[in-house]
């Protein structure tokens, strides 16, 4: 874990030693020996991956950037590929086969294209690189060792996979400084760098060109068979998001063998049809992909290179075959490849040139990012734009915009659905928080997310902040991680709560990453009545309860809704979805209140008539059940109080005191959520009453519905009655 110091030293070498270096190391075989690999095939043509001029090139030599040093493109890339064999076989586990194939195409974008300083790895400007890919994390953790990160050190890649090192398995942004997003569930990383590209143009249209890099990415077979890719590039299609570029790691090899077994998708033509330039080249050809990346960077759309490589590339067995995708490829592999590559030196060993020559690409946008410095030292939007990027918030502003919105509620009540009380609470807040950019998944009249003041945001003008993301959930979530990643925006988005699912994956790893990403999901309930069963979440607060780290808010009213949005706007850390109603509801908090009161996750909203009896805990839409409930329980002369549950994370870990105030001591509890009963007994404990559901809704108006259901204040007090006998 400490930063090895002896090798992230950049070694000066002036010129004349880097040439006298090359030419005694001119020697070493650079190119595979055939002799001794057979599994190699014929197609393999371009073992020396010098640098040289393509066919398919548009620009002349001349004008090519070139490596920063004079050290040949093979031996930088054989290092990545020594360094990934040599940590897997020390860690007995991960995936060789991935860096070994694509060193050259990582080595072509880092030494030559990238624009990026290991010394501030949060440079806001910097070029985003998403390793979609994230089982061959070997890959990133050796380019940051070798560009000289201070977050990976040698002795980190020694103890790759480790305990406690800043090289676990898969890459994770908040352990490894260099790692822009976590990856390792194929797919997400695409559709995350799609949020990263209209990130950075979104900004730019605001804040001008001190916003102006681009995003990169190493996708694999894996990700762009995963559906949600196909959600991502149409989305970054229509988008025109040509500042987005795609290397395909195109290897025709998956866990389970030749991609010819489960796939026959011709990727080019998927990407044009999508909107996409794509084109193919040779993954080992520096001069190709140089020139394709070129082409790309002055493309008006985004871009996918095909980039035909072959897995563990040097292997003399395993290469080319899913023999080297995740198993160490064992000693005497190991050998055969050290030989066919050239690669003489010992496990982890390093040659001084070439590291050095790695460090001096890692130097080469010093200069690009002083100038830049310099320009936002005179940049009129400094303080702004600054402020965004921490991901502080506007304090004042907010706070003025949740008063004034509690004083208009307070003067004038209003009984109306939750997600229209949301709809009432975004108005003041976007106004107030300009870096929240909402969309929804074509439901945007359903879900109330675009707000009057709200422009779409289009391909012609990024400036909009109102993205209509269209049916693509899962791609809309993954985007947005991206869009919280890359800083400066507060996503948010809406959907069903039923589509919960459909986001899933991309809510989880929100999670894990600790992003700020907001989810407004509706039709929280049978509540939402005719549509059915299969638009009627049942299970989905518990499982989104299930996650980890996820804020999960259940408002019940109006004011409760505004509440949950500050504290899901405050939660830096954190991602939440905020649960709404379709139908209306009563506004109970009538009287103004200027704390917070869901802060705690729980309050006592109606207090019972002296010593409670009876604590009714419930959610949502059914805290009004519960209120009308602890009436008829009153008229039976039995004490109730209400407890409204907005958020059961914030109750969890909410200081022991306040938690006990809410949950209080009287001798019966009763939960009442038009849901599953997973994760209420934390609250009502296994003995205490829940009325919700035990089976899928049903198509009906909803009141018809909860009585169906039974899900009503007779039944709330019922329950209560027979637990008091
Ligand atoms: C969503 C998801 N499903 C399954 C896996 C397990 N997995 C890891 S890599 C991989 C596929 C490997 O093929 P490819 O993506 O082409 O990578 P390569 O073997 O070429 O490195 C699979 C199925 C995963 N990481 N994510
Ligand atoms: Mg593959």
């Amino acid at each position: 874990m400490l930063v090895d110091r002896n090798v992230n030293v950049l070694i000066p070498l002036c010129p004349d030693v880097f040439a006298t270096l090359c030419m005694a190391l001119g020697s070493v075989p650079r190119h595979i020996d055939s002799r001794g690999s057979h599994a190699i095939q014929p197609a393999q043509k371009a073992f020396s991956m010098t640098a040289k001029a393509s066919p398919t090139s548009a620009a002349a030599p001349a004008e090519r950037p070139e490596p920063p040093a004079a050290v040949a493109h093979d031996r930088m890339a054989n290092a990545i590929r020594a360094l990934a064999m040599d940590a897997v076989e020390q860690a007995k586990s991960g995936h060789p086969g991935l860096p070994m194939g694509a060193a050259d195409i990582a080595t072509v974008l880092f030494t030559r294209f990238l624009k990026f300083d290991p010394a501030d790895p949060t440079w806001p400007d910097r070029d985003r690189f998403v390793l979609s890919a994230g089982h061959g994390s070997m890959l990133i953790y050796a380019l940051l060792y070798l560009l000289g990160y201070e977050s990976v050190s040698l002795d980190d890649i020694k103890n790759f996979r480790k305990l406690n090192y800043r090289t676990p398995g898969h890459p994770e942004n908040f352990v490894t400084a260099g790692i822009e997003t976590t990856t390792g569930p194929l797919g997400q990383g695409i559709a995350n760098a799609v949020g990263f590209a209209i990130a950075e143009r979104h900004l730019a249209a605001e804040f001008g060109d001190i916003v102006d890099h681009k995003t990169y990415v190493l996708a694999s077979d894996g990700d762009l068979m995963e559906g949600v890719s196909q959600e991502a590039i149409a989305l970054a299609g229509h988008l025109k998001l040509n500042r987005l570029i795609v290397l395909f790691d195109d290897n025709g090899i998956s866990i389970d063998g030749a991609l010819s077994l489960s796939d026959s998708v011709d990727q080019v033509k998927r990407f044009e049809s999508a909107g996409w330039n794509a084109s193919r080249v040779d993954g080992h050809d520096a001069g190709a992909i140089t020139a394709a990346i070129e082409k790309a960077q002055k493309s008006d759309r985004p871009t996918l290179i095909a980039c035909k490589t072959r897995i563990g590339y040097g292997a003399p067995t395993k290469a080319g075959s899913e023999k080297a995708h995740g198993s160490p490829l064992g000693a005497d592999e190991i050998a055969g490849a050290r030989k066919n590559l050239g690669w003489t030196y010992a496990p982890f060993e390093i040659p001084s040139d070439i590291l050095s020559a790695w460090r001096a690409a890692g130097e080469r946008s010093k200069s690009v990012h002083a100038d830049w410095n310099k320009k936002l030292a005179a940049f009129d939007k400094r303080a702004e734009f600054e402020r965004r990027m921490r991901g502080d918030l506007p304090k004042q502003a907010l706070a003025d915009a949740v008063k004034s919105v509690k004083q208009t509620l307070a003067a004038t009540p209003k009984d109306i659905a939750t997600r229209s009380a949301s709809e009432f609470a975004l108005e003041s807040l976007v106004l107030a928080v300009p870096e929240m950019v909402g969309g929804s998944a074509d439901l945007t009249g359903s879900n109330n997310t675009r707000t009057k003041s709200m422009k779409a945001m289009s391909a012609s003008d990024f400036s909009g902040r109102f993205i209509h993301y269209g049916i693509r959930e899962h791609g809309m979530a993954a985007a947005m991680n991206g869009m919280a990643l890359h800083g400066g925006i507060i996503p948010y988005s809406g959907t069903f709560l039923v589509f919960a699912d459909y986001c899933r994956p991309s809510i989880r790893l929100a999670a894990l990453m600790g992003e700020r990403v907001i989810h407004v999901m509706t039709h929280d309930s049978i509540g939402l009545g005719e549509d059915g069963p299969t638009h009627q979440p049942v299970e989905h607060l518990a499982a989104l309860r299930a996650i980890p780290n996820l804020l999960v808010f259940r408002p019940c009213d109006v004011v409760e809704t505004l509440e949950c949005w500050q504290l899901a706007l405050e939660a830096k850390d954190r991602p939440s979805v905020i649960a709404l109603t379709r139908q209306n509801l009563p506004q109970l908090r009538k009287t103004l209140d200027e704390q917070n009161r869901c802060t705690a996750g729980a309050y006592e909203i109606s207090a019972a008539n002296g010593n409670a009896d009876v604590s009714i805990f419930a959610t949502g839409s059914e805290v009004s059940i519960a209120v009308e409930a602890q009436k008829l329980l009153a008229a039976k002369h039995v004490a109730a109080r209400v407890v409204s549950v907005p958020s059961f994370e914030l109750l969890m870990q909410a200081p022991e005191a306040a938690r006990r105030a809410a949950i209080g001591d009287a001798k019966v509890k009763v939960g009442v959520e038009a849901a599953v009963r997973q994760g209420w007994d934390a609250i009502i404990g296994s003995d205490g009453a829940f009325v919700g559901m035990s089976s899928f809704g049903a198509s009906a108006p909803y009141k018809d519905l909860y009585k169906h259901f039974g899900i009503t204040p007779d039944a709330v007090a019922d329950a209560a009655l027979k637990k008091l006998d």
